[in-house]
């Protein structure tokens, strides 16, 4: 299968859409955020998981008009949240960024005309980044920091799975630390393997005294039941997302559930 060619066809005949896991207040479990996350609907495979083709994406670079739609949707959508569930009714949507768009020249510009067009203010989204997405690269850093100071919020993805993600830190105007599923696996198992529980914990814990000295906020991902809630609540975690807590869901359904919450 020539891939780039699908993804080049796909996005001309509008097959990629976007669904929305939320982000819930651990101790309420109410909706208060959400991560866009892309899907494509393909006319003879059905729903492709974005595994199999963001790497696609990436390569042939086709993930810049991709990444463009997605975020242009995301805040289309929030916008249209905001409007009928008013200001409070949810926080910054959170949208997957890749390396190779942060290298892209036009991408500062993609973002805010996203959000102009949408008619969200700056300082109502958050991109998330993966560490590979990050390092290296003094372009990068800039228009990292030019996001930045237009109050574009940023999100370290997949927290401490990197091998520098303490030093990432310090060069990365960073507002939102997503501890790695890997460090949620396992956290509530008592029985048989209780070193490998007390080292996600130690993690976990570590990752959350560090947001907290650095002024930074932080969100538990990979959720997947009651126990793992109360003990990130216990370590002090205040909001997650996960299985458990949600699942990603079409527009329709995270209306619905704003609806309910009203
Ligand atoms: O949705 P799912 O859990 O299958 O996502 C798998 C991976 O694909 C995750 O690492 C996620 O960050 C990534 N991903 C999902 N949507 C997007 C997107 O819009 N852009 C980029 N760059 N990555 C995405
Ligand atoms: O890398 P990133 O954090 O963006 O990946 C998000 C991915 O994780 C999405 O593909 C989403 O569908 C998936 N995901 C979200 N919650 C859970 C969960 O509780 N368990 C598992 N296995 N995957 C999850
Ligand atoms: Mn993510
Ligand atoms: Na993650």
């Amino acid at each position: 299968i020539q891939l780039g060619g699908e993804i080049r066809r796909g996005l001309d005949e509008g097959e990629f859409r976007v669904v929305y896991q939320p982000v819930v207040l651990l101790e309420t479990g109410k909706v208060i955020g959400v991560e866009a996350l892309v899907r494509w609907e393909h006319p003879t495979r059905g729903t492709v998981p974005p595994i199999e083709f963001i790497p696609a994406a990436e390569r042939t670079g086709l993930i810049v008009e991709l990444g463009r739609f997605v975020l242009r949707e995301t805040c289309r959508q929030t916008a249209a949240w905001l409007a009928e569930f008013g200001p409070d009714a949810l926080q910054k949507p959170g949208v997957n960024v890749s390396a190779r768009q942060l290298h892209d020249p036009g991408f500062v510009a993609d973002v805010l005309a996203a959000l102009a067009d949408s008619g969200l203010s700056t300082d109502r989204l958050v991109l998330e980044l993966t560490e590979s997405a990050v390092l290296r690269g003094s372009q990068i850093s800039r228009t990292l920091h030019e996001l930045d100071r237009h109050g574009v919020k940023l999100a370290l993805d997949d927290f401490g799975t990197g091998e520098s993600s303490l030093s990432l830190l310090r060069a990365f105007p960073a507002a939102i630390i997503k501890l790695d599923k890997s460090f949620v696996d396992g956290i509530e198992i008592d029985d048989a393997n209780p070193a490998a529980r007390d080292a996600r914990q130690a993690v976990a814990r570590a990752v959350i005294q560090l947001a907290g000295a650095l002024g930074l906020d932080t969100v538990a991902e990979g959720i997947e039941n009651e126990a793992q809630v109360e003990q990130l609540r216990a370590l002090g975690y205040t909001l997650g997302q996960g299985y458990h807590l949600a699942r990603p869901m079409n527009a329709g359904n995270f209306t619905a559930l704003l609806a309910s919450q009203r």
